[in-house]
């Protein structure tokens, strides 16, 4: 007799549709993490991390860079993608092949059949570093998912609502989880709690997202 049951859970990913359009990926990229993060090494020695500065005249307190066509950035003028990284007046590193598979391969699982990113941000944090709740919506596409990719240290993240004022739900996020964010969800507010002190085998004191975007 064959147990089924366990043969599933042995072959499919263990998936959590937190809400409509949001599911995540317990450990679907924790194979390919050190790959992962020799390749964010790789980007970052192109385009260095760095501490963007918002609109508001404040420093983030997560460090970003990008890779592929277009990056995100803010500075005192606003939020925007551009093509070219403002620090190197170079364009963005290329996304990395296994960057590109990963995201595919997440956005099929939860049902989006051609997403075709052409940005990567790559947010890294540091104990104290944090996210407050915003919106995505400097994208143009709203119908392409997003495909976050968690790296490292293990952080709380905060899914809200449409509106600002809507209790966010906590959902923990760890090395290796990857979450598909699509449909109505994609406009929902989200954010990150203070990352906690940590010493992580594969990135030390670091929590690296991706998160994979259709900008253009
Ligand atoms: C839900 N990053 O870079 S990833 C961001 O952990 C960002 O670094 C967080 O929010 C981080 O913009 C969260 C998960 C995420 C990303 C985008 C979303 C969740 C989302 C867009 C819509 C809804
Ligand atoms: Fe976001």
């Amino acid at each position: 007799m064959t147990f089924d049951l366990f043969d599933n859970e042995t072959t499919e990913p263990a998936r959590e549709v937190i809400a409509e359009g949001a599911v995540v990926l317990r450990g679907f990229a924790a194979e390919a993490a050190p790959v992962l993060l020799a390749a964010i090494d790789e980007v970052a020695s192109r385009s260095p991390f760095r501490h963007m500065e918002t609109p508001g005249g404040h420093a983030m307190s997560a460090a970003m860079t990008c890779c592929g066509e277009m990056g995100w950035i803010t500075d005192r003028r606003g939020y925007r993608y551009e093509a070219r990284d403002p620090v190197t007046g170079q364009p963005w590193p290329a996304m990395p092949e296994r960057f590109l598979a990963l995201a595919k391969e997440a956005a099929l699982e939860a049902g989006f059949e051609d997403f075709v990113p052409d940005a990567c941000l790559i947010n890294r944090y540091r104990p104290g570093a944090k996210m407050g709740l915003h919106q995505d919506r400097d994208e143009q596409d709203f119908s392409q998912p997003i495909v976050s990719v968690s790296l490292g240290l293990p952080i709380v993240f905060q899914f809200g609502g449409p509106r600002r004022s809507d209790r966010p739900l906590r959902v923990p996020l760890g090395h290796g989880d990857v979450v598909v964010w699509g449909g109505p969800v994609r406009r929902n507010y989200h954010g990150v709690l203070t990352l906690k002190a940590g010493d992580h085998p594969l990135t030390g004191n670091c929590r690296y997202n991706l998160t994979f975007r259709k900008a253009g």
